[in-house]
């Protein structure tokens, strides 16, 4: 008989799941499920359903369930490869900070893509308000208003603005994405406090911490929250979506497309495209405009 479990964290000797009674187990996946890599890989990834055997005192992998939906990117690296983070989210948290690293739109802009192309929901957290104050996170959030992005500015640190986000995970399988260093484990430290997960090495040098964290875990707080962290990004690269469509994950770009002159246009220097117009109308920004160019472009080099 095989009994159904949650994938929790998948480590290099094996894969931490929660049982149907939300028991912890550990489990090693049969060796066939990994083929010809000898690798899990994206076989098994957190928040995957997968169906366990019992040969004595061990549990094993026997099989996973069809994901309902996954996110994934670019695998760092040359070679062009998936790298899937996690299965079956209900929404992805795109964690920012203000300062410490600043805020950067280019991971946003991607973020933001990828979890379109997955068909995931998501919002927006700038976080570190203390470091430059409330008004310029808003300042932030509101870029992506055309876009249709719900935002958070809070401090992870203070526990401030934090309830609202809590409220917006509740009931939901969300996961925490972000550079390294925005705060994405202190702020989920927050929302589910006792997980240990800035328990990491301190510098020896500096006598400072830096938690990194090293691999996905998913959390569960209360009922019927899943929190997933995951190790910062130092650069996103898009996967499972070609350049002709990309314009169709820009949220604010969509409403004005098929109605240029040209069917093939593709918005840039072509006469009587509509999408120009919106640009210049001001109802897309400049700076997402370039976003999706550079996206564009960069998914084309990829051929
Ligand atoms: N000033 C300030 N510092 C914060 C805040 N939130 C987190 N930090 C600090 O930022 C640093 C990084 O926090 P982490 O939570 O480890 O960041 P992370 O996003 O999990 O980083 P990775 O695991 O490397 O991806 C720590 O020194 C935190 O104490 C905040 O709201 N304000
Ligand atoms: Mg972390
Ligand atoms: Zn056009």
């Amino acid at each position: 008989m095989l009994a159904r479990a949650v994938v929790r964290r998948v480590d290099f000797g094996g894969v931490q799941l929660f049982g149907n009674s939300g028991e912890e187990i550990f489990a090693i996946a049969r060796g066939a499920l990994m083929g010809r890599s000898k690798s899990l890989g994206n076989v098994v990834v957190v928040g995957d359903v997968v169906e366990i055997s019992r040969e004595g005192e061990r549990h094993v992998i026997e099989r996973v369930e069809p994901r309902r939906n996954s996110f994934s990117r670019r695998a760092s690296g040359d070679r062009v490869e998936e790298q899937v983070v996690a299965a079956n989210l209900d929404q992805v948290v795109l964690v920012t900070s203000l300062r410490r690293p600043d805020f950067k739109h280019g991971l946003v802009d991607r973020v933001l893509a990828q979890a379109a192309v997955s068909g995931i929901a998501s919002v927006l957290v700038v976080n570190k308000t203390d470091l430059g104050g409330e008004e310029e996170a808003l300042g932030c959030i509101a870029d992506y208003a055309p876009a249709g992005v719900t935002g958070f500015a809070l401090c992870a640190k203070s526990g401030r603005g934090v309830p609202e986000l809590h409220e917006a995970c509740r009931g939901k399988r969300s996961l925490f994405v972000g550079h390294s260093g925005v705060g994405k484990s202190t702020l989920l430290e927050r929302v589910a406090p006792g997980h240990e997960l800035l328990a990491g090495d301190v510098n020896l040098k500096t006598g400072k911490g830096r938690h990194t964290t090293t691999a996905a875990l998913l959390l569960r707080p209360e009922p019927g929250m899943e929190l997933i962290d995951t190790p910062g990004v130092r650069s996103f690269g898009l996967w499972g979506v070609d350049e002709e469509v990309l314009e169709e994950f820009f949220p604010e770009i969509v409403p004005h497309l098929g109605g240029c002159k040209f069917g093939d246009c593709r918005h840039v220097s072509e006469p009587g495209c509509t999408v120009r117009g919106a640009l210049e109308r001001g109802e897309i920004t400049a700076r997402r405009w370039e976003s999706f160019v550079r996206l564009r472009e960069e998914l084309g080099e990829e051929r």
